[in-house]
């Protein structure tokens, strides 16, 4: 959102206000305030018109666009909005291809939506799909902490709505169902990424969240934030994720750390897939590039990436 659109937003949050004095004080025409007034509207924004000015209606902002994100956002992104996109992630990797950094993108629905390994990820409107495009100057070992480091925002913006959320490793945020090991899944992470063997050039982090969806509507074993706590405030939710994705990027030591608080995976009996072949263990805990260790019958495994099953514990 350009300055004098903000500085707009804010004066009518305090509101009211009238468009001569509002002209008056950021030094622009009235129609300039009139057109900002009527973009803050077309993003979503209940501007009132009142006999004393121009005001914000309501107390909370439940907008849900590119500057309705923006505003009170307190992260350093540019967020890009769609109505609807075949995958944030592709527009995402149009925009890092083209040297772009720290733009989010959003969308209310995707027809496309990917999941790892070219599955399928279903994204219907009323979820979060985005994906942030970053150019951080770190090796490529260092990259998972950034797929961890959306895994950890995601389960602490869930939880901060009032649901037991958890995170299986790698990238998945689940809701536990009973003591057994079983459980729903939330919301999953999809990172791409180029980059030459010792420099990164550019993340694509990629964050679908199950929000405002009916479970219906999802594939078997999925759940969502309505489902589980009824509906989200998804400006806010979106607003949460990247405030913790941006402090953890910025302190990539703490995201281990924070990971394993927030983690169902180490202690559980697991069935890792790791390009066709499989492991069984028991998890044990992540390094500190985010590989998991397994304590297999042959001793200890250690695996970077693969696609892990939590498996009902021996009796
Ligand atoms: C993931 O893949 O979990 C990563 C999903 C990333 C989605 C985001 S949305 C924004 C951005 N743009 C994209 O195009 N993608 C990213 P994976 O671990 O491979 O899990 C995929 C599997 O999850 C599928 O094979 C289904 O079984 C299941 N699945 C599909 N849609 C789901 C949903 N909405 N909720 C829960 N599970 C789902």
């Amino acid at each position: 959102m350009n300055d004098t659109r903000r500085a707009v937003l804010e004066a009518l949050a305090d509101g009211p206000v009238s468009g001569p004095d509002l002209a008056t004080e950021l030094e622009c025409s009235r129609a300039a305030v009139w057109k900002h007034v009527e973009a803050l509207r077309d993003a979503g924004f209940d501007v009132e018109s009142t006999g004393s000015g121009y005001v914000l209606a309501g107390d909370s902002i439940d907008a849900y666009s590119g500057p309705a994100i923006e505003y009170g956002l307190e992260a350093p992104f540019a967020v890009e909005y769609h109505e609807t996109l075949a995958s944030t992630n592709d527009r995402a990797r149009e925009l890092a291809g083209s040297g772009k950094t720290d733009v989010v993108v959003v969308a209310d629905e995707q027809t496309g939506g990917r999941g790892r390994l070219e599955r399928v990820w279903d994204a219907p409107a009323g979820g979060v799909w985005l994906s942030i495009v970053c150019r951080p100057e770190i090796p490529p070992a260092r990259a998972p902490l950034y797929t961890l480091a959306a895994a950890v925002a995601t389960a602490k913006a869930a939880r901060e709505a009032g649901i037991d959320a958890a995170i299986k490793w790698p990238n998945d945020v689940i809701v536990p169902v009973g003591d057994e090991g079983d459980y729903r899944k939330l919301a999953g992470v999809l990172t791409e990424m180029e980059g030459e063997t010792d420099r990164v050039a550019w993340l694509v982090v990629g964050i679908g969240v199950n929000a405002n969806l009916e479970v219906a509507d999802l594939p078997e074993g999925a759940t969502s934030i309505s489902d589980e706590a009824g509906a989200v405030d998804r400006r806010r939710f979106v607003q949460r994720v990247l405030e913790t994705f941006d402090e953890y990027r910025s302190d990539l030591d703490a995201v281990i750390p924070t990971w394993r608080e927030l983690a169902a995976t180490p202690g559980q009996r697991v069935r890792v897939d790791v390009a066709g072949t499989e492991l069984v263990g028991r998890a044990v805990d992540v390094d500190e590039h985010g590989a998991l260790t397994v304590a297999t019958d042959e001793g200890e495994r250690t695996v970077t990436a693969g696609d892990c099953e939590h498996l009902r514990p021996i009796e």
